[in-house]
């Protein structure tokens, strides 16, 4: 990324950043007012250098961040939020790339931004590469920004990043914003808080799987999708929506007054896109006069708020060496079996206690 100032006017060129191990150091110096003032017009330069200050860990930036999230922040729900899991390679990388330019190509006012959750990249780096390569085409359409997961840090400090990333996007004009899973692990509990509509991606199968596929994201899911449902493969998709349906019956009600529908696509075959895409829009439009998807969000917003306190008790915790410590030594017992968890936490709280009176 150059060092000029930043171009406030919408280009076809104005990609993201295509560099996922750009630094913050070398972020060009713009005030904070600037980078607002650029992702207002929708500028996607001025939009990744504001995700890479929000995913920066160091003190000065985040303060910053937090700067720059006020000034940008817009009341109401302008973008629809939208988190796409399944299991590697069920198909999500392929499925954004062609149903996002499905999208782009049914309306020319929407606008599409991917951002990638990937728990795993904290140790790994992630399949951040693999993701580029696979959208070719939207990452280069005018109206789609596709960011690769911030990598580095914890769990919830990715979370946090992409959090505001999101806000940030839908600030910047974007109409959907997708969140997707990378990798394996616990992300889909995340990516269902950060999100408007949970959509889920399964696979055709025998029927088996079926107990392999998690009650948790049952719950979860607010669409359906059977992707790979195509030509031989349509006869074994029927099947698994069948089962599906049985499944969704025994997770119980949804939040709200709705009943997860399942549609059959194939994203390489581009079929089906119709049908999910009329699928979204009545989720959204029965959410919002239900007044659902205020609620959502505000509950969202008091889970965050949950999770920063407990993620920020424990690292106030550990940073302060007595305590750390004595958490140390009672971790050890209760790993030796010789203290039960909960007598464990019981004797660290009364330690606590004592250190703050
Ligand atoms: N037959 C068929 N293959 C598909 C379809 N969608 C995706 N694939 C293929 O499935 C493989 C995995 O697709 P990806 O889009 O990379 O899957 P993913 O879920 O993003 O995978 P991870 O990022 O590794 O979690 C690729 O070889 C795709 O070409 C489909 O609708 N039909
Ligand atoms: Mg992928």
């Amino acid at each position: 990324m150059s060092k000029s100032t930043l171009n406030t006017q919408k280009s076809a060129t104005d990609g993201p950043s295509l560099n996922p191990k750009f630094k913050a150091g070398r972020r060009p110096q713009l005030t904070i007012e600037e980078l607002a003032s650029g992702i207002g017009v929708g500028d996607m330069k001025a939009l990744s250098m504001a995700i890479t200050l929000v995913e920066s860990t160091v003190a000065d930036d985040i303060a910053k961040g937090q700067e720059l999230i006020r000034l940008v922040r817009k009341d109401g729900t302008v973008a629809q939020r939208i988190g796409v899991t399944g299991v590697p390679g069920v198909g999500k990388s392929t499925f954004l790339e062609n149903f996002g330019m499905y999208i782009l190509e049914s309306d020319p006012e929407a606008k599409i931004a991917v951002l990638a959750i990937d728990p795993s990249s904290t140790k790994t780096g992630g399949s951040i590469l693999g993701d580029k390569t696979r959208m070719v085409t939207l990452s280069h359409h005018p109206r789609a920004f596709i960011r690769p997961s911030a990598s580095g840090g914890s769990l919830g400090g990715v979370a946090r990043a992409t959090k505001e990333a999101l806000l940030l996007c839908e600030s910047a004009g974007f109409t959907h914003v997708f969140v997707e899973t990378v990798g394996v692990g616990q992300s889909e509990t995340t990516v269902a808080q950060l999100v408007d509509a949970f959509l889920f991606l399964a696979m055709p199968g025998t029927g088996d799987e079926l107990q392999g596929i998690k009650k948790g994201i049952m719950e979860m899911a607010d669409i359906i999708a059977i992707n790979k449902s195509e030509g031989g493969n349509a006869p074994a998709a029927k099947r698994t929506k069948q089962d599906l349906s049985r499944a969704l019956q025994l997770v119980g009600d949804h939040d709200f007054d709705w009943t997860p529908p399942i549609t059959l696509i194939s994203a390489l075959a581009q079929e089906g896109f119709e049908e999910l895409a009329l699928s979204l829009d009545q989720y959204f439009r029965h959410a919002k006069s239900q007044g659902w998807l205020e609620e959502k969000r505000k509950r969202q917003e008091l889970y965050w708020f949950e999770q920063g306190v407990q993620n920020g008790l424990h690292e106030l915790l550990l940073a302060n060496p007595k305590w750390k410590s004595t958490y140390d030594g009672l971790k050890e017992s209760v790993t030796k079996g010789d203290l039960s968890p909960f007598v464990a936490t019981r004797t660290l709280l009364e330690e606590l206690k004592k250190g703050m009176v």
